[in-house]
């Protein structure tokens, strides 16, 4: 037996589409990072019996939480922003005076890449103390190549520095940068992104995907559709901010790119549902900016729900429009603003987080699976959902 041979030990072990409160005491047996049995404690296979053990003592054990929508990596904050928004100024009209992404892009470039680090950590933290194994970062406040290099790199440092596993996002096309806001600087801007950065950051090994915000007040389809083009050129898998403020039909778009997923999906239509469901993209949910922004107009949840549209719930952390480092604040948010249910929202944060990254080794406790757990001092996986604020949990990675 290999001396990285390890057992957990009297276990419930909660499984997508089974009992909220598992009775049965299981055992997990973790082999080289991955999971190699899974059963019954006293039908233990000899050939284990001598493996390290952990006594879980009855606590359950879900997959490490996917948080597979972030751009926790950013400077400063927009504190004042939130305080404009109370007093009636709208996202829109903050944006459109300068403010908005363009703030966070200012006080994102003026850090060095040791000080993007420190001013971001802290929020990856707050994930990983909650249960989170894996964080997909976005760039996007850079909007030249050092400064998303530096985003990139500094999302990338966090995984080590806190043995997490990061995906790193080129957010593309997020904002145009004050330097390209005219008719011809737009469309050479955009051409430099395309055709210089993209390629160099993919040679460098930083882009795991690539994203865009597709809207009135951002880029529109065929500006993201020569980005889809390229990535898809370079076999880079796309994700999409789309029908977040309004209906661009963005998420038909991405479908045909056979999208990773596409994230936010307020204003998205009936077309727009069908077409995802035909894709296999995962419908992203993220009720931290609907609360932040309170908008009123729902997902169309119901819809997604009956064309079997796989749905994960992120935390979208990002300054502007979700100043949010929980993950199980925003799954109690997609329970009680969009109505998902417990189940729906312990499954959209696990196995179809991990398909919204295009990673399939994680998201279920399973044979094969990366050993990689969160152990919960509950009775049931709803209270997981349910308490707001502190919840302790171990956090358990072979
Ligand atoms: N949609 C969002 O909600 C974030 N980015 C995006 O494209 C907001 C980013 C920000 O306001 O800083
Ligand atoms: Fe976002």
């Amino acid at each position: 037996m290999s001396a990285s041979t390890f057992a957990i030990e009297n276990v419930r072990v909660w499984s997508d589409g089974l009992s909220l409160a598992p009775e049965a005491f299981q055992s997990v047996v973790l082999q080289n990072g991955k999971i190699a049995w899974l059963g019954r404690t006293n039908t233990l296979p000899n050939e284990y019996s001598d493996a390290k053990c952990l006594d879980a003592k009855g606590k359950l054990l879900t997959p490490a939480f996917v948080d597979c929508h972030t751009h926790l990596v950013f400077g400063g904050n927009r504190a004042d922003e939130f305080a404009a928004r109370l007093r009636g100024t709208s996202y829109a009209q903050i944006a459109a005076s300068g403010g908005g992404i363009m703030s966070t892009v200012r006080a994102t470039r003026a850090l060095s890449l040791d000080q993007l680090i420190d001013q971001s950590l802290p929020r990856a933290r707050n994930l990983l103390a909650e249960g989170v194994g894996t964080i997909e970062i976005k760039s996007g406040y850079g909007l030249d190549f050092e400064n998303e290099r530096k985003m990139l790199l500094a999302a990338r440092a966090i995984g080590r520095a806190l043995n997490v596993s990061v995906q790193t996002t080129f957010l593309a096309l997020h904002a145009l940068p004050p330097e390209a806001k005219s008719g011809d600087a737009r469309r050479l801007w955009i051409d430099s992104v395309i055709n210089d950065c993209l390629p160099r950051l993919v040679d460098e090994g930083l882009v795991d995907a690539v994203d865009a915000f597709c809207e009135s007040i951002a880029f529109d389809l065929a500006e993201v559709e020569r980005l889809f083009e390229a990535a898809s050129r370079l076999s880079i898998r796309c994700k999409l901010h789309a029908e977040q403020l309004s209906n661009s039909h963005g998420s038909a778009l991405a479908a045909r790119y056979q999208a990773l997923s596409v994230d936010h999906l307020e204003y998205l239509d009936e077309a727009g549902v069908r077409a995802i469901a035909q894709s296999g993209t995962v419908a992203t949910l993220l009720p931290a900016a609907f609360y932040c922004l309170r908008e009123t107009k729902l997902p169309p949840i119901e819809w997604l729900r009956s064309a079997g549209v796989p749905m994960a719930v992120a935390s979208d952390c990002n300054p502007g429009t979700a100043p949010q480092s929980s993950l199980r604040l925003a799954m109690h948010q997609a329970c009680t603003l969009f109505g998902l249910t417990i189940e729906e929202t312990l499954a959209a944060v696990t196995r179809h987080a991990a398909a919204a990254l295009g990673l399939h080794d994680r998201g279920q406790i399973a044979v094969g699976q990366r050993a990689d757990f969160a152990l919960w001092d509950v009775q049931s996986a709803a209270e997981i959902v349910y308490w707001l604020g502190h919840l302790p949990v171990q956090h358990l990675r072979l």
